[in-house]
């Protein structure tokens, strides 16, 4: 029977993880930051099966004691300010969780079981302005926010703690993947729940940046099984987990339309695109240039070969189906919040 320690494991991942984990028969140990209010957000449904440790990524002490209390056989490092926007106003807070915070990981590993795995939620955000077409494991890094360049040293630390003390590390640089439990910031949800507003008639429009931005979109839950996968083979490595298929973010806002039954036509360019309903006439999506980044990720793309070859990782959900499943939740949140709003 196996112990893991997972950190950020009420994030999206995090929950999906732990879920897999348990599955298999692993004692699950998560790491929470300490809150005014206690918060099991993702992993609320499952929190008695999870042993909590209350700790911090920029707090040393506080890691080295939950390995001690985990005594962990694998460590997934999913814990981060996530959020690519934010890390342009929190530059050193990204930095020290991000990036220092691996540091810190590694080393309280080191001290207290280096026969202990590693996985690092390394991420597609270190080709940023895109080397190459398809990215993989060999395609230069150039990150464009302090985000990515908070991975990049993560990624390195990770592989250099391989090849300094022979730790079994590995680095996921895995491209977008969303789910109904992605935070609502992030574009893919954001539209999901605002499509789902929209439909039942408690907002007008759907606000959005850069119209034009391709992602390689998959699903969390299909994600977290690559993140085991890296840890169960017989030598340590670095992985792109993708669909290798891209989408605009306004692929992305018409096909969650649709799943309301809703057509959208897009016209107009610039700051000044819209999207229009054809049944109504009425403008439903606008851009918003407070949603532009001071540098933007234009296309990402992955090839996922290796993980498919090596770890014979294969995503089970597809695009269509990820919507579909995210569409669907969040119009049965928004109902059930506009009844609890009407019964009050
Ligand atoms: P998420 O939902 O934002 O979860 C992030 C988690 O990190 C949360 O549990 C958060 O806890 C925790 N955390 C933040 N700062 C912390 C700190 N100082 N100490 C301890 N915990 C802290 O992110 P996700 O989408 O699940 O992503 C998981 C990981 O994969 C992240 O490292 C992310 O950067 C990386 N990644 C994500 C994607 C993607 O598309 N989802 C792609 C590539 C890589 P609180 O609830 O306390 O904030
Ligand atoms: O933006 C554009 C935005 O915030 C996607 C994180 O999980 O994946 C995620 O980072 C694209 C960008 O994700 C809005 O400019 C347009 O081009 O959903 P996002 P992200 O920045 O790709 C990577 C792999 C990670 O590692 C990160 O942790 O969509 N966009 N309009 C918008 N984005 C947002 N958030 N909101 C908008 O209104």
């Amino acid at each position: 029977m196996k112990n893991a320690l997972i950190t950020g494991i009420n994030g999206q991942d995090g929950s999906y993880l732990a879920e897999l984990l348990l599955s298999k028969g692993y004692t699950v140990y998560g790491i929470l930051r300490r809150k005014s209010v206690v918060d099991y957000g993702n992993v609320a449904h499952i929190k008695d099966k999870i042993k909590f440790i209350y700790a911090d990524m920029t707090d040393v002490v506080s890691l080295i004691n939950a390995m001690r209390i985990s005594q962990a056989d694998e460590v997934y490092n999913l814990a981060a300010q996530s959020f690519v926007a934010t890390s342009w106003e929190q530059p050193i807070a990204t930095t020290e969780i991000d990036a220092v915070g691996v540091t810190n990981m590694l080393e309280a590993i080191r001290l207290i079981n280096p026969k202990c795995r590693f996985y690092q939620a390394s991420t597609s955000e270190m080709f940023g302005k895109v080397q190459a077409i398809p990215q993989d494991e060999n395609t230069p890094f150039y990150p464009r926010s302090p985000y990515g360049v908070s991975k990049l040293y993560g990624y390195w630390i990770t592989k250099n703690y391989r090849e300094s003390f022979g730790l079994y590390t590995c680095n996921g640089i895995l491209f977008n993947h969303e789910g109904e439990r992605r935070g609502k910031e992030f574009v893919t949800r954001k539209i999901t729940d605002t499509v789902a507003r929209i439909k039942l008639g408690c907002q007008d429009c759907l606000e959005l940046g850069n119209l034009n931005a391709k992602r390689d979109w998959g699903h969390s839950k299909d994600y977290v099984r690559a993140m085991y996968l890296m840890l169960q083979q017989d030598e340590p490595d670095d992985y792109v987990v993708a669909t290798g298929e891209t989408r605009t973010v306004r692929d992305f806002a018409k096909i969650a339309f649709e799943k309301v039954g809703m057509n959208v036509e897009f016209s107009g360019e610039g700051v000044d695109e819209i999207g229009t309903d054809t049944a109504t006439g009425k403008v439903v999506v606008k851009v918003n240039p407070d949603f532009f980044r001071p540098a933007e990720v234009e296309l990402l793309i992955g090839n996922p070969k290796k993980a498919e070859e090596k770890l014979g990782w294969k995503r089970e959900i597809s695009f269509d189906q990820m919507v579909e499943r995210m569409v669907s939740t969040d119009l049965a949140l928004v109902s059930r919040e506009i009844k609890l709003a009407g019964s009050l």
